[in-house]
C-alpha cells in the first residue's frame, strides 16, 4: 500500500495517512493552503493547511453533532450565526430545522467554499440557499462590530493555530456572549481530550468564565486526530440535557445518521479523566 497523504500530529510524534487516488483541486489562498484529495478509502478529502477537515465517509457525525443537539435544546432556533464553515456542511445541517429563517456564516476564506462548490456540491450546496448569507471576512473582526442578536452560535473553525487562533480567545467568546440573545446558546468544536488536552482546557477555562453553563459533548470522528472529539456547549439559559425538545425531536420525523436521542443524552456524558482534566484548577 502506498501512503500518499499523512496528516502529521506533532504532539504525538505520530502520523495518519492514507492512499490517494488524484489530486483534485489544490492551491495556496492568501490565508491557507487548500487541498481536495480523491481517496480509495474516505471518498473525498477536504484537507486546510495538512490538517483533515473532512472526508466524505464521516463528516455526517461532526456535521450532525456540531448541529442538532443545540438546535433540539433551543425551543425556536430562528436566526443562526456559523463562524468558519465555508465548506457548507454545518450550514446544511442547521437547514434541515423549519424554525431556522437566517443562518449568517463568516469565513475568512472564499476559496474554501469555491473550492467544495466544485468538488463537494452535496456538502457546499447548502451555500448556495436563500437563507444563507456568506460573508468573507475574519470572525473575529465580525463579532466585534456586529449589530445582529442570534439564537445559536456554532463556532466551526479550524485548529487554534494560524486563522483559526483567534477563534480560541476569550475576547472572542466575549464577543458572542453579547451577539447572542438571553437565552441564546453557543457551540465550538473543541479538539480532543485525549492528545490536545491543553486546548479542550483552555476552551472550558475561558467559555465557563464567560457564560452561567458549560458543558462538553463527545462524538467518534475516526479521521481527527485520536478519533475523540468534543464540542463545547455554552449557554445562558438552557441545560444540554434537561431542556432537550423531545417533542420536537419526535414530531420532526428527521433521521440522522449518528444522532439520536439517546445519544444526545449520552454525549454530555464524559469520561473521568476528561472531567478531571477540567475540574483542576491548575
Ligand atoms: N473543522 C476542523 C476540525 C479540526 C480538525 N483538526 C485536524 N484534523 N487536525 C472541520 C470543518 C468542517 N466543517
Amino acid at each position: 500500500m502506498n501512503i500518499n497523504f499523512s496528516e502529521r500530529y506533532p504532539e504525538m510524534k505520530a502520523a495518519f495517512g492514507f492512499e490517494v487516488d488524484q489530486i483534485l483541486f489544490s492551491e495556496q489562498s492568501p490565508f491557507q493552503k487548500i487541498e481536495i484529495l480523491q481517496t480509495p478509502g474516505f471518498g473525498k478529502v477536504l484537507i486546510i493547511d495538512g490538517c483533515i477537515m473532512l472526508t466524505e465517509r464521516d463528516e455526517f457525525v461532526y456535521h450532525e453533532m456540531i448541529a442538532h443537539p443545540p438546535l433540539f435544546v433551543h425551543p425556536h432556533p430562528e436566526k443562526i450565526l456559523i463562524i468558519g464553515g465555508g465548506d457548507g456542511g454545518t450550514a446544511r445541517e442547521c437547514l434541515r430545522h423549519p424554525s431556522v429563517a437566517q443562518i449568517d456564516l463568516v469565513d475568512i476564506d472564499e476559496l474554501v467554499s469555491q473550492a467544495c462548490l466544485a468538488h463537494l456540491p452535496a456538502i457546499a450546496g447548502a451555500l448556495l440557499s436563500e437563507k444563507v448569507r456568506c460573508r468573507f471576512e475574519d470572525g473575529v473582526a465580525y463579532v466585534k462590530n456586529c449589530p445582529e442578536r442570534y439564537d445559536l452560535i456554532i463556532i466551526d473553525s479550524t485548529d487554534p493555530i494560524s486563522v483559526g487562533e483567534g477563534l480560541f480567545s476569550r475576547e472572542f467568546y466575549q464577543n458572542c456572549h453579547r451577539l447572542l440573545r438571553e437565552d441564546g446558546i453557543l457551540v465550538n468544536q473543541s479538539e480532543s481530550p485525549s492528545w490536545l488536552p491543553k486546548i479542550v482546557k483552555g476552551v472550558h477555562s475561558k467559555l465557563s468564565a464567560i457564560f452561567p453553563r458549560m458543558h462538553f459533548y463527545q462524538a467518534h470522528i475516526p479521521t481527527y486526530p485520536s478519533g475523540h472529539w468534543v464540542f463545547g456547549f455554552a449557554s445562558k439559559r438552557y441545560h444540554p440535557v434537561e431542556d432537550f425538545q423531545q417533542d420536537r425531536y419526535r414530531s420532526s420525523g428527521m433521521k440522522f445518521r449518528y444522532y439520536n436521542q439517546a445519544l444526545h443524552a449520552g454525549a454530555f456524558a464524559i469520561p473521568t479523566f476528561f472531567q478531571e482534566l477540567i475540574d483542576d484548577a491548575r
